[in-house]
């Protein structure tokens, strides 16, 4: 922390600007010695300056540096950027000078490690940085700025506040039992606070389920048996022919993938291998390829082929895919219709994109996704859940425990969920743990 750090904050390679950003206590040193212009340490704070880079005598190139003075910066220390023209050499003969002057190189998300560490932000609000950076859907980014604006780090705090007023009234009981006048906190009134506060710790974790979808976008896997059109769907689903289509049952091996965007969700369309029994080799992989996949998907479309009449295999197949993420689609309907057709089937064809929207929208409403970016407080990560998890069991066994022991005796419990959801935002925290997390940053970040 004592070391003035230099990155490039824009991706490398040739483009119009560059930025260099410099954060430390040293930061205004370095650059005035590498910069002509207006005096550095005299301009005002949030400006942007005019200026060139020199290395001894030689112009660098011309550039705009903005200076922004501790505190109020992305580190909490006082940061300079400098806008220089893009293109890999002109950046790198900055990058080199200044590490000449007296900066280290950044390790990867080192100015948001700074930013976390001088208490500008928590590990929730850090974490989100990365995902908004990596967003690859809208509601993956509108997740990932709700986090960062605090709404999951308010939430853990009110949490913990909860908690620690529990523990206090228990530690005043046990340390000053003499004392008349305090409230004594009994069984009655703990166990209904801590199963409040258990409760609302439940449904952050159900709701994490929503949050994967959003960060990890919906899997849909297209099933069926040989020659129905699983590959034509994907096809027009893409609007792009991605899939090899023929006539001869058998032409998909192995499996093929493409994304949209659905409703701000990224929905990735898995093309399979047409499910039948075969001798054929490479045939058999496929198949079994498939049926992997129909278990790991989030929604599953079953493709029939309206134009021949149920067989014993599609039943089979059709019975194999829970209810729950099971979506069947009766294609060619151009060609006539053969099939009985129940209420929940969705009839159409890849010819003229018939039912195609409607097999879209399917997959939304079945996730019950319509409703889920009007409350996006959603914890983002494997961590996150994890170390919740861990504070829903030390709350069960505190209550498990005052079933038959006195109140004291739950007081380790409760605390141990206390830190646990401590670590969630970084108010308890170990080095180790911030090294792993922050080397998953980019460079500049
Ligand atoms: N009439 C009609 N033909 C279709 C339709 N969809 C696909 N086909 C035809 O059906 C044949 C098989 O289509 P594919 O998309 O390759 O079928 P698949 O299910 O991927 O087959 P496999 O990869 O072998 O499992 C091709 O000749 C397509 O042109 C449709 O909606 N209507
Ligand atoms: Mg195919």
């Amino acid at each position: 922390m004592e070391d003035t750090i230099c990155a490039v904050a824009t991706s490398l390679g040739v483009g119009a600007i560059s930025i260099i950003r410099v954060s430390g206590n040293n930061a205004l040193n370095i650059v005035s010695k590498i910069f002509k212009g207006p005096n550095l340490k005299k301009v005002k704070s949030h400006t942007i300056n005019y200026g060139y880079i020199y290395d001894k005598d030689e112009v660098i190139d011309e550039v705009l540096l903005t200076v922004m003075l501790a505190p109020k910066t992305y580190t909490k220390e006082d940061i300079i950027e400098i806008n220089s023209h893009g293109g890999i050499n002109t950046t790198n003969k900055i990058m080199e000078l200044l590490l000449n002057m007296g900066c280290r190189l950044a390790e990867p998300g080192e100015f948001t490690k700074r930013a976390f560490l001088n208490g500008r932000i928590d590990l929730t609000q850090a974490e989100s940085v990365n995902d908004l950076i990596n967003s690859s859907s809208d509601n993956q980014r509108k997740l990932a700025l709700n986090n960062l604006q605090g709404t999951l780090t308010k939430k853990i705090r009110n949490l913990r506040k909860e908690i620690v007023s529990l523990i206090a009234s228990i530690e005043v009981n046990i340390d000053y039992p003499e004392y008349d006048d305090i409230e004594v906190i009994t069984k009655d009134i703990l166990i209904p606070k801590l199963n409040n506060i258990k409760e609302q710790i439940k449904k952050i974790i159900n709701d994490s389920k929503n949050s994967q979808i959003i960060k990890e976008g919906i899997n849909v896997a297209i099933v069926g048996r040989p020659n129905v059109g699983k590959s034509s769907i994907l096809n027009r689903l893409l609007d792009e022919d991605k899939a090899i289509v023929t006539n001869i049952a058998g032409t998909t091996r192995d499996i093929v993938e493409g994304s949209i965007s659905l409703n701000g969700f990224k929905v990735n369309f898995i093309d399979t291998a047409g499910i039948r029994e075969t001798t054929d080799v490479v045939e058999k992989i496929g198949v079994s390829k498939s049926k992997k996949i129909i278990k790991k998907a989030d929604i599953v479309i079953v493709v029939l082929n309206g134009n021949e009449k149920l067989s014993l295999d599609d039943e089979k197949l059709i019975k194999s895919v829970p209810y729950k993420k099971r979506i069947i689609f009766v294609n060619k309907s151009d060609l006539k219709l053969k099939i009985m057709v129940k209420d929940d089937y969705i009839v159409g064809n890849s010819k003229n994109d018939d039912g195609l929207d409607t097999l879209k929208s399917s997959i939304i409403t079945k996730l019950n996704l319509e409703n889920i970016t009007k409350d996006m407080t959603y914890i983002s990560n494997v961590r996150q859940l994890d170390l919740l998890k861990k504070a829903l069991k030390s709350l069960e066994d505190a209550l498990n425990n005052l079933e038959c022991m006195p109140v004291d005796m739950a007081l380790i419990d409760i605390k141990n969920a206390w830190n646990y959801l401590g670590e969630i935002t970084g108010e308890v925290y170990q080095d180790e743990l911030l090294d792993t997390l922050f080397s998953n940053f980019c460079l500049g970040k």
